[in-house]
């Protein structure tokens, strides 16, 4: 066990990789935005690893089917952040440290920061239980940076139902509960400002993209 952990705190301390997560409420453009970023990174001549939670590895995958099956409608509020964190220990094993150890870039879609938010501020768990679960399944291994793309619920919600696919089991949330998931990631970006950068995405969407470029070239640049 404490083999285990002092490999990993050796293993955060050499990662060359950056580790970058997007965030933000569903319609804020997460998906759309991904692929831009991805490109300006390869276009740097960085080795990118995209990627998202939950899933990204097979077992994770098959987490994320049940946990948005809207079949588990009554899933307890702990089982659904015990499925989160199992998908992301298997994620953070087979694919995020291994990446960053080769010095490749991982960009995840949603990472712990979605947890804080949906479990923490949507479903009500104390933080301190999220906060425990990150410390054992990360170590010490944080994002560089977590870009949350912001915009009100009502907004956002209204472009993810122009897609015209049935509900998952969190878009048939109602608007109360995306407005305490939004509050909770606008108050991580104000506890941690150093990490976090809070994109308005409720504006057109050539103005978000052309912000992210921004930020994204910083970052580059930094390496
Ligand atoms: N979850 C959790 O509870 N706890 C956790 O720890 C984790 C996740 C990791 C699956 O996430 C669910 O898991 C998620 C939280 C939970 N549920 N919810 N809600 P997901 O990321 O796969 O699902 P999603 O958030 O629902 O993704 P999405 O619906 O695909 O939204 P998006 O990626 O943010 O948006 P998009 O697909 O890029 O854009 C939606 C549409 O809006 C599309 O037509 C775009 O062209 C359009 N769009 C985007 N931006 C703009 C602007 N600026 N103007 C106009 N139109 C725009």
């Amino acid at each position: 066990m404490i083999q285990r952990m002092i490999g990993r705190m050796i293993q955060d301390m050499i990662r060359r990789g950056r580790f970058i997560t997007l965030e933000g409420i569903e319609g804020t453009g997460k998906s759309t935005h991904l692929a831009m970023i991805h490109d300006i990174l390869v276009a740097t001549g960085i080795q990118v690893m995209v990627t998202r939670e939950p899933g990204g590895t097979a077992l994770g995958e098959a987490l994320r089917q049940i946990v948005l099956d809207p079949d588990y409608k009554g899933m307890s509020a702990d089982a659904e952040l015990l499925i989160m964190f199992a998908a992301r220990a298997e994620h953070l094993s087979s694919l995020i440290r291994p990446q960053l150890a080769l010095g490749n870039w991982v960009l995840c879609d949603r990472f712990t920061d979605a947890t804080y938010a949906y479990q923490g501020g949507g479903r009500g768990v104390p933080l301190e239980r999220i906060a425990a679960l990150e410390d054992w399944a990360q170590g010490s291994l944080r994002p560089d940076l977590t870009l949350i793309l912001d915009a009100p619920p009502a907004q956002a919600l209204a472009r993810t139902r122009k897609r015209g696919r049935a509900a998952d089991r969190f878009e048939q949330e109602d608007l109360i509960f995306f407005q305490r998931v939004r509050e909770a990631y606008l108050l991580r970006a104000r506890e941690y400002p150093e990490r976090y950068r809070v994109v308005d995405a409720s504006r057109e969407l050539n103005e978000v993209q052309s912000e992210l470029r921004y930020l994204i070239h910083d970052l580059a640049a930094t390496i």
